[in-house]
């Protein structure tokens, strides 16, 4: 008994000890694809729903190419013509046509509130070349995918928000390739996030879909950035047959920079050198980039970076070595508009952060509450917002599962891959308020120790649990989370005012008891209202634009008491679509804590938080 006892225990430690194996993405990393050359298979894609899934199994089985597997590189009009007893109960090239990337949700007015299995078909044409190697990459399909080229199974991606690839080198054919995604955006209680969220479940091949042909050996994972102590870093992985001793080579044109590195055995490459004095750091005010190009064999590869340190003093955090203070505002990936379809293009998240930036004052977004797309990172990079980025770790999860583990620190680590050459990204979040136990504690340490091994120069956060009791006469705040010491940066969601009893008017009395050594952000603070419901009058009732602009006023008047306070991203920018909040002609499907309409309207404490943050940068000039 006590040798099991010994083995638990030192199972316990393995599985928080940083020395244990990284989970990495199964697939290539194809860092800044974004960036790369590439054949859009954005555009028109089939579609055909699959409530009970046999289009997987097909339940006809029998005849080769009959029956119901939609994944079959068949001609199922061809068959027909030719064998009129052949049965078909499906036909992928004769489905309804939807323009991808984008949810099923607004595909027709039948999918708005479909959950479940819904197969997609694209068919290309493609130039190959002999001696390259092509991957087939997707920025992310919400939840599941199982994907198919030319009825060859690619295999499969768990978790909607992160990108996956395949290679697909000698499958393609000239003419009508045929590709076939199942996407299922289904969850269990198993997975992440689990299947009650406060937001909408938008299903589907939300982000691009691309063809990346590269020569045989290519930069995979390339990792620029300015490591903390102010030098320029590099870590480059090759892949291919031909990269051990493969000489790479770095050139940042604007700052005449030209380095060569020698890969070694397994390809890897690593450059670090001393930041030129004519850098220009990047930072809200100036969120200058580089274009950053290597160079291995024949690969070309580019991207667009900024440099900048972000470091700790006490319950400072320090951006280029000044205290900065974090005007933010938090956001879902959701573009206005009244029927959204969580299809953020470059023009929206301009449009979006447009609002945080110029419209009030901020500098920072909190990316909620997991990883949003490429275009949302490079707006920030561009605007100059700093970001706090996630994965969906939310709320109650399967913390005792170790299969749940395995998959939610994937998720982590195809973050982290994808993003990390953004100045923008301050600090990765493990999660939002999961519930303390001994099974979530360990859990939740993995988590932050793996940020620190792939990430070590940014910081971990996490939304994390409060407490409150009385102590004589002052009522106390404190941070009941024991995950907060595996963290830099203390974050917390408060509602006082909204959700439980207390009186806007009493809350200003709170008093917060933070441990003075690490920086305290609000991760989120908040208020409903309708746009346009108003109540004049000394005490507006709750989901008029009134009292929302008196809890900010309050809210705002409590933060301006907490010397530790390090910045905040309020709750939210604009209203989101979340099926649980149905009060009607109030909420109708939308979480109305947004400061502007789901259309852009602002609300009353738009202005309000605009004001206050409008003095913050004025006192930090
Ligand atoms: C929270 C959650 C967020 C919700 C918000 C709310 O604490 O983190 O996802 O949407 O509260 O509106 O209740």
């Amino acid at each position: 008994m006590r040798l099991v006892r010994l083995l638990l225990a030192l199972a316990a430690t393995l599985l928080v000890s940083p020395a244990f194996a990284q989970v990495m993405p199964n697939g290539p990393v194809l860092s800044a694809a974004d960036l790369r050359a590439s054949q859009d298979l954005s555009g028109q894609w089939t579609w055909s729903i699959d409530p009970y899934r046999d289009g997987q199994a097909g339940f006809h089985g029998g005849d080769v190419g009959e029956g119901h597997r939609r994944f079959d590189d068949t001609d199922v009009a061809g068959v027909r013509a030719a064998k009129p007893l052949a049965l078909y109960e499906y036909d992928m090239d004769a489905a309804s046509v939807a323009t991808l990337p984008s949810s099923w949700l607004t595909h027709s007015a039948q999918m708005r509130h479909y959950q479940g299995l819904v197969w997609y078909q694209r068919r290309f044409d493609a130039i190959l070349d002999p001696g390259k190697r092509t991957f087939l990459r997707f920025g992310a399909v919400n939840y599941a995918a199982e994907v198919w080229l030319n009825g060859t199974r690619l295999g499969t991606h768990e978790g909607g928000f992160t990108p996956f690839a395949f290679e697909v080198t000698g499958l393609l054919r000239e003419k009508g390739n045929r590709l076939v995604v199942a996407a299922d955006s289904q969850r269990s209680d198993r997975d992440v996030p689990p299947p009650v969220t406060d937001w909408e479940t938008y299903g589907g091949i939300t982000r691009d879909v691309r063809l990346h042909t590269v020569s045989g050996t290519f930069v995979d994972d390339a990792w620029v950035r300015m490591a903390a102590d102010g030098t320029i870093a590099a870590s480059v992985r090759l892949n291919g047959e031909d990269r051990a001793n493969l000489p790479v080579r770095l050139a940042i044109p604007e700052l005449g920079i030209i380095r060569t590195a020698v890969a070694g055995a397994t390809g890897e490459a690593s450059f670090r050198f001393a930041s030129p004095k004519r850098l220009v750091r990047w930072s809200p005010e100036r969120p200058r980039l580089y274009r950053v190009e290597l160079s291995a064999g024949d690969d070309r590869w580019h991207d667009i970076v900024g440099f900048r340190t972000v470091t700790l003093r006490g319950s400072e955090i320090l951006l280029n070595d000044r205290p900065i203070f974090l005007r933010g505002i938090s956001l879902h990936e959701e573009e206005l508009g009244a029927e959204p379809s969580r299809m953020v293009l470059h023009a929206d998240a301009e449009k979006l952060l447009g609002l945080a930036k110029e419209g009030l004052n901020a500098n920072f977004v909190r990316l909620a509450h997991y990883p949003h797309g490429e275009a949302m990172l490079r707006a920030a990079d561009r605007l100059g917002l700093i970001v706090w980025s996630e994965i969906p770790v939310y709320w109650r999860i399967a913390f005792d599962d170790p299969q749940v583990l395995e998959k939610t620190r994937r998720m982590l680590a195809e973050m982290i891959l994808r993003d990390r050459n953004r100045a923008a990204i301050a600090m990765w979040s493990v999660g939002n308020e999961t519930p303390v136990s001994e099974a979530r504690n360990g859990f939740m340490v993995q988590l932050a120790n793996d940020v620190r091994q792939l990430d070590p120069d940014r910081l971990v956060t996490a939304a994390l649990l409060t407490g409150r009791e009385q102590r004589g006469e002052k009522r106390v705040v404190t941070i009941s989370d024991p995950l907060a010491d595996a963290v830099d940066i203390l974050a917390v969601n408060t509602y006082f005012g909204w959700y439980g009893s207390d009186r806007l008017e009493d809350i200003g009395s709170l008093v917060w008891d933070l441990p003075e050594n690490k920086p305290f952000l609000f991760s989120e603070f908040g208020a409903g209202a309708k746009f346009g419901l108003r109540e004049n009058g000394p005490s507006p009732g709750k989901f008029t634009e009134d009292y929302q602009a008196n809890y900010y006023r309050a809210t705002l008047a409590m933060a301006d008491e907490i010397p530790s306070l390090a910045g905040m991203s309020p709750w939210i920018l604009k209203d989101f679509r979340s099926p649980r909040r149905q009060l009607p002609g109030v909420q109708d499907g939308w979480n109305r804590k947004g400061l502007v309409s789901e259309t852009g309207e602002r609300k009353l404490a738009f202005d309000v938080l605009a004001q206050w943050y409008r003095s913050k940068a004025a006192e930090a000039r």
